[in-house]
């Protein structure tokens, strides 16, 4: 696919701690083993993986506001900024390319402050609680997404 846009995978605050720390919860594999997982499925699927980690809000949104230019789809696990970050809801809401919200764990099944998402009041869809395959789920729905869309 000549000239295919990438796909953004845009990863929220305490996401560098994966592996490391509560693998229990989150498992024991890293988010660089993570990024090389999605660039392998985004390559099977003619697309190449931005991917981006921070603990700053704002510049999940600046992130956000740049794939909506240069992305073909968008996969966004927020980490805790999903139950609150109204920035985050807004910069969604202001890109015209599909975001997937995505999960590790499956936060509806954890503590209550968890059952909001304001990332899922505003993104495509949600793949949650299959642990890093939750990542290659999101690769796939943002590839077939993008493929529907003639200038992606
Ligand atoms: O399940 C997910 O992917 C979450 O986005 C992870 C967030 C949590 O706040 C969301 O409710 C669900 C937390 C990410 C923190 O990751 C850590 C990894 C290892 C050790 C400590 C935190």
């Amino acid at each position: 696919m000549p000239d295919a846009k990438p796909i953004y995978v845009l990863n929220g605050p305490n996401l560098n701690l994966l592996g490391s720390r509560e693998p229990d919860i989150y498992g024991r594999v890293t988010l660089a083993e993570i990024e090389k997982a999605c660039a392998l499925r985004a390559g099977q699927l003619g697309r190449e993986v931005v991917f981006r980690q921070s603990n700053v809000e704002g510049e999940l949104v600046n992130w956000l506001q740049e794939a909506g230019d240069k992305a073909a789809a968008i996969v966004l696990n927020a980490g805790a900024y999903t139950h609150t970050s109204i920035a985050l809801h807004d910069a969604i809401k202001a890109v015209a390319v599909p975001v997937i919200e995505c999960h590790l764990s499956n936060p509806a099944a954890r503590e209550d402050f968890r059952h909001i998402s304001l990332v899922g009041k505003a993104a495509k869809g949600v793949i949650a609680g299959f642990g890093a395959t939750s990542y290659l789920l999101a690769i796939e729905a943002a590839a077939l997404l993008a493929n529907e869309s003639k200038s992606a």
